[in-house]
């Protein structure tokens, strides 16, 4: 096909359902509402959008836990609204990702209910299940993210069930090839709905080791980017034997053959701060497993500055040389990064040209392009169970995800007329879509101008990146594909600093995007938060 590419360099733009547009007025954003926002969406030139999980679900982990794969949650809307937001969506030129969590199911799913009801009913082994140590304990060392041990005791079948996630998130057992088959069967259903790709959830979860052997202890340095070991003891293993398996790759494989035909990519969530670049490395690597997996290491505490940034992309070209990364700097579960990094404008605006510019498909979560700051969220208002476990050490995932604000001084900031599921943050109000429209300087229009400058140029979405240096605050590389250079530099700084470019004729390629230095031979002085792309073509 000819698009078959269409992944690579693409821009991915996140809705999280329950916070984009209610359509009918029960506080909870809808498919519907999608529909009705999508030429926002498309009118920032980005090629895809991923939206987080619909699925029928309990809702326990707000999606997270699917009861049936193959419907909608009639909170959301029904089949017919899916149908209707794929149709728009590609009216519009967008692509569809949707977010297959198959690592798990609810515990309400028929699947686990059958399999819970004794131990030799057919679906008896499509969950993981073991017996307790001779004193009663869990089979072993296992924790899970959500807090406590990954293992829950079943008084019926008088056996634990693994978990990673909530207790109400039962992990399926890979190691079952029915359950491989009923999995595959799921995103068959969907590519043929129509849709264009996959977000895969926790995709390094998928298989576990079949003995169960404990995880080793991790060195304190290795910490987790969300949440400190001290407060969750889940960041003080190495998760050696409970993920990253290497009969992964085998699933991996059977499911990109399902696609192909589809035209169809996938992004897979590999959560890991230890092992995530060589993860990608592995899964990313060939043209029989994933295209994508989503980076974590911008999702970090601290904004990278130069040096960060070098490293990773040594890192990255070191572990994953064939690999293709997605980098994202927020998301539905982690504080946005304007106040994570807290950054003013100038610098969301160097982070997003940044972003635009580096190797690999890149993620924006909604809201994001407002440069909107994490909402305040009272402990009375708290939706997330991750929240309410660890409150006030860490105050969970809901800031992140408030309604998004659509025009300033409408009701609810236009997200819908009933109460919202979690409140609309005042502090989000000026930023609303509306006020950026009407105001050429703020950042939306930044993001529609970084997004258009990636596209302009096939060197940066899918061109080599070499040269990789940093120096002080100031970052510079170079893109290339086919005859067209760009040599970039970022001055990740307060300080003016000068960077030298590389001999040649460079001529500015970034128009009005900020930083529109002329550059002549020699050096480029750069101000606080400013850039510099430059191109050069061979053969003109
Ligand atoms: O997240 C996987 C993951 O690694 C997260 O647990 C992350 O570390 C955590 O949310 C802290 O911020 C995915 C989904 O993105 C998340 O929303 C789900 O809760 C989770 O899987 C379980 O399905
Ligand atoms: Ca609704």
């Amino acid at each position: 096909a000819k698009d078959q590419d269409w992944w690579r360099g693409a821009v991915i733009y996140q809705i999280y359902p329950r916070s984009f547009q209610d359509s009918n007025g029960d506080g909870i954003g809808d498919l519907a509402g999608i529909v009705r926002r999508l030429p926002y969406v498309a009118s920032l030139g980005v090629d895809a959008v991923w939206i987080s999980p619909f699925f029928t679900s309990p809702m326990k982990d707000f999606g997270y836990d699917v009861s049936d794969y193959c419907d909608v949650d009639p909170m959301f809307g029904a089949l017919s609204d899916f149908d209707a937001v794929i149709e728009a969506a590609h009216g519009l030129g967008l692509k569809v990702m949707i977010d297959l969590v198959l690592s798990h199911t609810s515990d309400q799913h028929p699947w686990f209910v059958e399999s819970r009801a004794s131990r030799d009913n057919a679906r008896a082994n499509w969950y993981v299940w073991a017996d307790p140590k001779p004193d009663g304990t869990p089979p072993n060392n296992w924790l899970s993210i959500f807090g406590g041990p990954a293992w829950q005791w079943d008084a019926r079948r008088m056996q634990y069930y693994l978990h990673n996630f909530l207790t109400s998130q039962p992990d399926m057992n890979f190691h079952e090839p029915d359950v491989q088959d009923a999995l595959l069967d799921v995103a068959k259903f969907w590519l043929e709905r129509g849709v264009d790709g996959f977000r895969l959830d926790t995709i390094n979860f998928y298989v576990h080791d079949a003995q169960l052997r404990d995880n080793p202890s991790l060195p304190p340095e290795l910490r987790n980017a969300n949440i400190a070991p001290e407060v969750n003891p889940y960041n003080h293993q190495d998760h050696q034997y409970d993920k990253n398996q290497p009969e992964n790759l085998a699933f991996l494989r059977r499911l990109r053959a399902v696609m192909n035909g589809y035209n169809a990519a996938a992004v897979g969530e590999v959560g890991d701060a230890q092992y995530g670049l060589q993860i990608m490395g592995e899964y990313t690597s060939g043209d029989d497993l994933m295209q994508m997996c989503y980076a974590f290491e911008f999702l970090s505490p601290d904004m990278p500055g130069a040096d960060g940034v070098a490293d990773v992309m040594a890192r990255l070209a070191e572990a994953a040389p064939e690999g293709w990364p997605c980098w994202a700097y927020s998301n539905h579960d982690i504080m946005r990064h304007a106040t994570r990094w807290n950054m003013g404008t100038d610098a969301l605006r160097l982070m997003n040209t940044l972003m635009m510019c580096l190797r690999g498909s890149a993620c924006i979560y909604q809201g994001e392009e407002l440069g909107l700051p994490e909402a305040d969220v009272a402990f009375e208002d708290l939706q997330d169970p991750y929240g309410i476990e660890f409150w006030p050490e860490f105050k969970g995932r809901d800031g992140c995800r408030t309604p998004l604000v659509w025009e300033a001084g409408a009701v609810n900031a236009g997200f819908g007329d009933g109460k919202p599921w979690l409140p609309v943050s005042a502090a989000q109000q000026a930023l609303a879509v509306d006020q950026q429209e009407t105001d050429s300087t703020a950042l939306l229009h930044h993001y529609r101008q970084t997004i258009a400058l990636r596209h302009a140029h096939p060197a940066l979405a899918k061109g080599v990146q070499t040269g990789m240096r940093a120096t002080g605050d100031m970052l510079s590389f170079i893109r290339q594909h086919e005859n067209e250079q760009l040599f970039c530099a970022f001055n990740l700084g307060e300080a003016p600093q000068e960077v030298l470019m590389p001999v040649g004729d460079w001529k500015n390629a970034a128009g009005s995007v900020q930083g529109a230095v002329a550059p002549g031979e020699g050096a480029v002085r750069l101000g606080a938060w400013q850039c510099c792309i430059a191109i050069k073509t061979e053969g003109e």
